[in-house]
């Protein structure tokens, strides 16, 4: 039949999850084979990421994705968050547990930095935006840390998975643009700034691309997993915003794209990066994405802040609280969900209901309100990213994708739609690992290039559309409400 099975494994902050994605030449289909969340551990130490953890719940996904394809893959591929990485010995073992991304070790780190490469020349450099977790700050408060005098090798969160199935090392690239340490424009290292920092890039394994092979399932891999070999594994855009935007089901380039799940990130696929000053005060940052595009978007907070507040709940039915949110009259108070001061975790309602406090708006009390606030926010956040994304780049689009978990919150999608006084194209959910199956299906002979595997999308994946409601302007005054406060 000339239909092909894959595994996509894609980890994000919340939850791994482990997909079959079965591919022929005009055919698509996903099925989830395990979910597991993925729940961060503070030790005395600071906040990590408990990966033991998480290969355990791979392993167990590649058995439950073998069982259901008679025990055989055509090839499988890792994804997962950007930034983060583990150190490994001379010998090749892990040293210690990755650091996590919202860990405060890189508070105040950014300024040390800068007194050596000014903000502005880092950003002409690598096109990054700021955030205190690109893991040029993390490496650099590391500096004097045991742990990294006795590293001889770094690999991302989504290398070092591979490494452990296959016992090969790389630096895929789509992930490796967001550590500040690659040039958008070449498409390589950033030697210059790697030596005025004084990281020592032989840190790093060297670079591979989509597609590219990763080597095979190593044997012990293969006995846990019940799979039969040779199982090759695949370099996929193995950060799972390449492979979410890779699986944005556009037709054509007047598009905006929102990944909606622990984060938002908002903006466009551009084919080559903005590297203006404009666009450095505006944060927007140019990650790389598959066959030579740039990803030139805006980090926002995203379901994180709600995540956060049904954590302090104790866990009530989001369903039920979605509906009660819509209820709740439209934009009585909102907040900054680009601001950084919502990274860390811990007490979210109380810091919500405190920015509303300060910016002299109504408190959300109830936790519908305080619901309602943080969908208003995103939306809200949502529609600057789109706007100032087409400004700064001078692309315009007609229409905005959003894809990621998100996608199941019908509310958020509406509000975005309302905000961005754009149609809303939603789904579809699990695009990462869409992504992620594709360019392993184009790497096994899958004919098409990026426009051509989106109109495979566009032809097999449910599509929701939401059509703008009642003009822009209370979006504009709420805007104009946040940034006078
Ligand atoms: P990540 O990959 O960052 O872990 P996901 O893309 O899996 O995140 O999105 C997770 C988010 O999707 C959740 O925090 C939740 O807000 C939202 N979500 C998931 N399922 C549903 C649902 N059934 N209804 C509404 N929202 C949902
Ligand atoms: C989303 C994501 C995002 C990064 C963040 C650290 O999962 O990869 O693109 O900025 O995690």
């Amino acid at each position: 039949t000339g239909v092909k099975a894959y595994a996509a494994v894609d980890l994000g902050a919340s939850s791994g999850r482990v997909m079959v994605g079965r591919v022929g030449p005009d055919s698509l289909e996903l099925e989830e084979a395990h979910r597991f969340p993925n729940r961060p551990v503070r030790v005395p130490e600071g906040l990590r990421w408990d990966v033991l953890g998480l290969y355990a719940g791979v392993l167990d996904g590649l058995r439950a994705a073998g069982a259901r394809s008679g025990g055989r893959l055509d090839s499988a591929g890792i994804d997962s968050w950007a930034v983060d990485y583990g150190l490994l010995d001379a010998d090749g073992a892990l040293l210690g547990n990755p650091v996590h991304y919202r860990d405060g070790r890189t508070e105040g780190v950014a300024e040390k930095v800068w007194a050596t490469v000014p903000a502005s020349e880092l950003y002409a450099a690598t096109g990054l935006q700021y955030a205190p977790f690109n893991t040029l700050y993390q490496l650099t408060a590391a500096r004097s840390s045991a742990q990294l005098a006795r590293a001889e090798r770094l690999l991302l969160i989504p290398d070092l998975l591979t490494y452990w199935l296959t016992g090969e090392q790389g630096t895929e690239l789509t992930n490796a643009s967001t550590t500040q340490l690659i040039d958008p424009r070449t498409r390589d290292w950033a030697h210059d700034v790697a030596e005025r920092l004084g990281i020592d890039l032989g840190l790093f394994a060297p670079l591979r691309h989509p597609g590219d092979p990763a080597g095979v399932l190593r044997p012990e891999v293969l006995e846990e997993t019940g799979l039969t070999g040779p199982v090759p594994v695949t370099a996929v855009g193995s950060h799972d915003t390449a492979s979410a935007v890779a699986a944005v089901p556009a037709d054509g380039e007047r598009f905006a794209y929102i990944c909606t799940g622990t984060w938002s990130l908002a903006g466009l696929e551009l084919s080559a990066p903005v590297l203006t000053e404009e666009s450095r005060a505006a944060n927007f940052t140019n990650e790389l994405g598959l066959d030579g595009t740039v990803r030139y978007l805006r980090n926002i907070m995203g379901l994180w802040l709600l995540q956060e507040c049904v954590r302090a709940w104790g866990d009530p039915d989001l369903g039920e609280l979605l509906r009660e949110a819509a209820r709740v009259p439209a934009l009585r108070s909102v907040v900054d969900a680009g601001d950084a001061a919502f990274l860390a975790p811990g007490r979210m309602p109380e810091r919500i209901a405190e920015a509303c406090r300060a910016s002299g708006q109504p408190v959300p009390e109830s936790r519908a309100e305080v619901t309602r606030c943080i969908l208003d926010s995103l939306a809200l956040a949502h529609r600057r990213a789109v706007e100032d994304a087409q400004r700064l780049a001078g692309h315009p689009v007609d229409v905005v994708h959003v894809v990621g978990g998100g996608t199941r919150n019908a509310l958020l999608c509406q509000l975005t739609a309302d905000a961005c006084g754009l149609p809303v194209v939603a789904g579809p959910a699990e695009a990462a690992a869409l992504g992620n199956v594709l360019v392993q299906a184009r790497a096994h002979g899958l004919a098409g290039d990026l426009a051509g595997t989106r109109r495979l999308l566009v032809r097999t994946q449910p599509l929701t559309r939401y059509e703008p409601r009642g003009g822009t302007a209370r979006w504009r005054a709420a805007e104009a409400r946040l940034a006078g406060s």
